[in-house]
């Protein structure tokens, strides 16, 4: 076993709160209960102790311990958790005492959770899912994220890698009774009609228009429009406090600036970019640019004008940009058509955040379906797909070959959830935890 040291961290928020949980995971998490809170509790029942230092003998706080003997814990390994008082001090001097004992040090990021990776606890997938859990912040991130961290995208892979090992065992049927022609022909058209519904399948999932990776990182919405048009008085009446600078002078944001929202329990970042114009200056033209690529890159573009009549430039205009008429406070009976808002009193405000919202749950879908969450599956996907196609098209003539692209197609699939090596692609993954996950 790689991990042969004993690992500790605060495993709650930093900071003072009633409780801090701190977490002991490894071989030697039985000796710090022992030397710090004994007698060790019976396995899985919170017991009240008085918690020592182990070196002083001092006491250091009263405590709730749970002991979870191996294998039945987060980790796989024992793990002890150490539910004390959550003052900064406390914590400290706990921390301090479990870093006396020899064997113990504390946790890397996401080292918790990369055990529980390594003792089989979870796959790849879930432990991305658990990872977006902890970091989600509207209720549609958190069920989607819930469903990951619960399995049902690593179902979803291995099922389609263990329909792939059939249709591959098919093939190398073929090979293997090549001098029975007819048996060979049918066991191949047998794999071909499996691998063709799988192929089509995994490219119905991969063309879902980014579902979930948007829910994962927010629905993109891009303010852009003239100068003083009021993109960042509406960004600032979004957010309902000050985010951006707004005053009376032509070309004041020069930055993207962005916030973040929650409209309905999605999550929804709108960004306020530089008034767009022939301008002098070289910074307000990379402003220019900046908000031009912005606009690119946005779920929506909301084209933001006080006449709300002139379109967008048509490198930025598309489905996807709404126009909207600004400072209808100043022009009430303006034309008919765009949608007006006031930032000043507010006229418009609910409509145009339903109106973006709808469009988020329209891009976003029903999400009873498992989606593709992240740009390492996606990847891993189309090479798949690839693989999928070189077999469904490439010469029958060599049926060796045929199969080998099952094989890497399978490979592939195997790597989303971990289960071919995966050395690689660990530290990015576990990297994103926090100390004490
Ligand atoms: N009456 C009225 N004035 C507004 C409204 N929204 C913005 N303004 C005013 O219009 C001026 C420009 O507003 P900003 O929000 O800075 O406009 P902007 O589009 O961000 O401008 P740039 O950053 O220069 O492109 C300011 O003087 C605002 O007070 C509104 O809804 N009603
Ligand atoms: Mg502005």
């Amino acid at each position: 076993m790689a991990n042969t040291s004993t690992i500790y961290a605060l495993s709650s928020g930093p900071g003072r709160a009633g409780v801090a949980v701190i977490r002991v995971s490894g071989s030697k998490a039985r000796e710090a209960v022992e030397l710090m809170a004994a007698p060790l509790p019976k396995p899985r029942l919170a017991a009240f102790r008085t918690v020592v230092h182990p070196i002083s003998g001092e006491s250091l706080d009263r405590a709730v311990i749970i002991w979870f003997a191996a294998p039945l814990s987060e980790t796989g390994e024992d793990v002890a958790e150490f539910q004390v008082h959550g003052g900064t001090a406390v914590v400290r001097a706990v921390l301090q005492g479990l870093g006396s004992i020899p064997g113990l040090r504390l946790a890397e990021p996401g080292e918790f959770a990369r055990r529980a990776f390594e003792h089989g606890k979870l796959d790849l997938a879930e432990v991305e899912g658990l990872a977006d859990l902890v970091d989600a912040q509207t209720e549609a991130q958190r069920r989607q994220a819930l469903a990951q961290a619960s399995g049902s995208l690593s179902r979803l892979y291995e099922g389609w890698r263990g329909r792939l090992i059939e249709a591959l065992a098919l093939a190398e049927a073929a090979i293997d009774f090549s001098d029975e022609v007819d048996v060979s022909v049918r066991a191949f058209e047998d794999a071909r009609l499996r691998v063709a519904r799988l192929r089509d399948e995994i490219a119905a999932h991969l063309n879902d228009g980014h579902r979930g990776e948007i829910l994962r990182d927010g629905f993109r919405v891009a303010l852009v429009g003239p100068p003083n048009a009021g993109k960042s008085s509406l960004l600032n009446a979004l957010a309902r406090r000050d985010a951006a600078i707004v005053s009376a002078e032509a070309g004041t944001t020069r930055d993207v600036i962005e916030v973040r929202l929650d409209l309905h329990g999605l999550p929804v970042i709108v960004a306020d970019t530089a008034g767009i114009r022939d301008a002098s200056g070289a910074v307000e033209r990379e402003g220019i640019r900046r908000s031009m690529s912005t606009a690119r890159s946005a779920d929506l573009v909301l084209w933001l004008t006080e006449s709300g009549l002139d379109s967008p430039p048509s490198e930025i205009s598309r489905e996807t940009t709404v126009v909207v008429r600004s400072k209808a406070d100043l022009a009430p009976d303006g034309p008919n058509g765009a949608l007006a808002v006031s930032s000043v009193t507010g006229t418009g405000l609910d409509r145009l955040t339903q109106e973006i919202a709808a469009r988020a749950a329209d891009v976003v879908g029903r999400l009873d379906a498992p989606a593709l969450t992240q740009q390492r599956h996606r990847a891993r996907l189309e090479q798949a797909i690839a693989a999928l196609g070189l077999f469904l098209e490439g010469p029958t003539r060599d049926l060796e070959l045929r199969a080998e692209d099952l094989r890497t197609a399978a490979h592939a699939l195997g790597r989303i959830t971990g289960r071919v090596d995966v050395e690689d692609v660990l530290d990015e993954i576990f990297g994103r935890f926090c100390i004490g996950k």
